[in-house]
């Protein structure tokens, strides 16, 4: 690190962090951006390229969050920059069908193998929202099944907590919802057999829909244990309910086809985003024909957006999935996050430290805690101020891992081996207390 750069307080960032908090509430546009979880003040981006990101007071670093997904080429690759630029000049947006929205929906139907139709949004939460309603529609049912630690963007029905009555109804997680909304979802612990067995016997013709990140990546990265999601799979359609996967994050990251790919499960309907739209504002919900065919204007659930399969956003999607599909993508990405694994599953055993470590391709987390990693209660027995420790420590060092012990850090193909080698140096420093 230059030893000429401000300090924290007299830095740029701490200056536009005042003049945010002054006008945009907590000073920013999305709460886990504020780094309350590290007990810290955000810095300011001025721009990104491939790996790193630098900041406004010229501190460069290699970015391990990506933007929470969506750059798995890197930031600013050319393919999308030109991309945007070409097509732009064509118009911003049209609020009239255009060729790349058609382009975008068969590109999704080809590689998700559930996928029948697909409607594009502007985020993930608007994926899930939809998602939900489109389920209630469909099946003339109230209730939703979600699962604690699971994460599906600001959805009112979806901010709920396990109530007090865990099985009976969810308790709202967040002020403003009120309580007739929470009611109607029930929160289960993820990857407990009997928990889920138990809700469907009680209510299983209630049941509109079952909906999980099939890997959840909101609580750390979370995996299921073995047949958990074929019993999700079979109590769904035993009981005429829906089961929805939300690949917002791990959808044409993990695999073309996503988790579903991965583990040959076929959810009813799949929620997506990130990836999907090159780093501009997309999000898209799709599945079955005959379910997708009850959404207006054919049928009688509604839902829209004036921005939705805007060309530039979807230029900039396929841009970047198709380019992701070249050279081998996948493969690369993986053997990226197993260079990383290999090194940080080193460290943590030369250094004789309980944490554990969960990796699929790209994505990954390093749990503070040697508590086994079932769901967010085993992620919760973590020690959160070991956590903290090293978060700054790594970004003292030019590495940006998530704010957070309840995020999934993400490689992209711009993450070069020399890169990962310096991250594990870092590593190797910050993991010592
Ligand atoms: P957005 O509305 O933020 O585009 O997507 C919501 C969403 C839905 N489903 C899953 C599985 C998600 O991970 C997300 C959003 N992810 C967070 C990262 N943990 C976005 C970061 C933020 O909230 O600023």
């Amino acid at each position: 690190m230059a030893s000429d750069l401000p300090t924290r307080q007299s830095s740029l960032s701490a200056r536009l962090f005042r003049a945010a908090r002054e006008v945009i509430p907590g000073g920013v546009n999305s709460p886990v951006r504020a780094f309350r979880n590290v007990d810290g003040e955000p810095f300011f981006v001025r721009r990104a390229r491939g790996s790193r990101i630098e900041d406004v007071d010229g501190r460069s670093m290699i970015d391990y969050i990506g933007t929470w997904g969506p750059a798995i080429l890197g930031h600013a690759p050319t393919v999308i920059t030109n991309t945007v630029h070409e097509v732009a000049k064509d118009g911003l947006s049209f609020g009239i069908p255009n060729p790349f929205e058609v382009e975008m929906a068969r590109l999704i139907v080809d590689w998700v193998p559930s996928v029948e139709k697909v409607r594009m949004v502007n985020s993930g939460t608007e994926a899930t929202m939809s998602a939900i309603r489109l389920a209630r529609g469909f099946t003339g049912r109230d209730k939703i099944i979600k699962f604690e630690g699971h994460y599906h963007g600001h959805v009112d029905s979806l901010l709920v907590a396990a109530g007090s009555g865990a099985l009976t109804h969810g308790e709202p997680d967040s002020a403003g919802i009120p309580r007739s909304f929470a009611a109607e979802t029930i929160a289960l612990p993820f990857n407990i057999p009997e928990r889920i067995e138990e809700a469907f016997a009680k209510f299983g013709d209630e049941i509109a829909a079952v909906i999980l990140e099939p890997f959840a990546a909101n609580a750390g990265f979370v995996l299921p244990h073995e047949g958990y999601l074929q019993l999700l799979r079979d109590l769904t359609a035993r009981h005429g309910a829906l089961l929805i996967f939300d690949e917002v994050m791990t959808g044409f990251r993990l695999a073309r086809g996503g988790v579903q790919e991965l583990t040959g499960v076929t959810p009813d309907l799949t929620a997506l985003g990130k990836v999907i739209g090159g780093g501009l504002p997309v999000g898209a919900f799709g599945g079955r024909a005959d379910i997708m065919d009850h959404l207006a204007p054919d049928g009688p659930v509604y839902q829209a957006g004036t921005l939705s399969g805007n060309p530039v956003a979807m230029a900039a999607g396929l841009a970047q999935l198709r380019e992701l599909e070249k050279n081998n993508g996948y493969a690369r990405l993986d053997a990226a996050g197993r260079r990383l694994e290999d090194g940080l599953r080193k460290l943590i055993d030369e250094k004789g430290l309980p944490y554990r470590l969960n990796r699929v391709g790209s994505m990954f987390c390093l749990f503070f805690g040697d508590a086994e990693i079932v769901n967010v209660d085993s992620v919760q027995q973590g020690d959160f101020e070991a956590f903290k420790q090293f978060f700054w420590k790594c970004l003292e060092r030019g590495v940006y891992v998530a704010p957070s012990p309840y995020e999934t850090g993400f490689l992209s193909l711009a993450h070069s081996d020399s890169d990962i080698d310096e991250t594990l140096e870092v590593f190797s420093h910050a993991l010592d207390r």
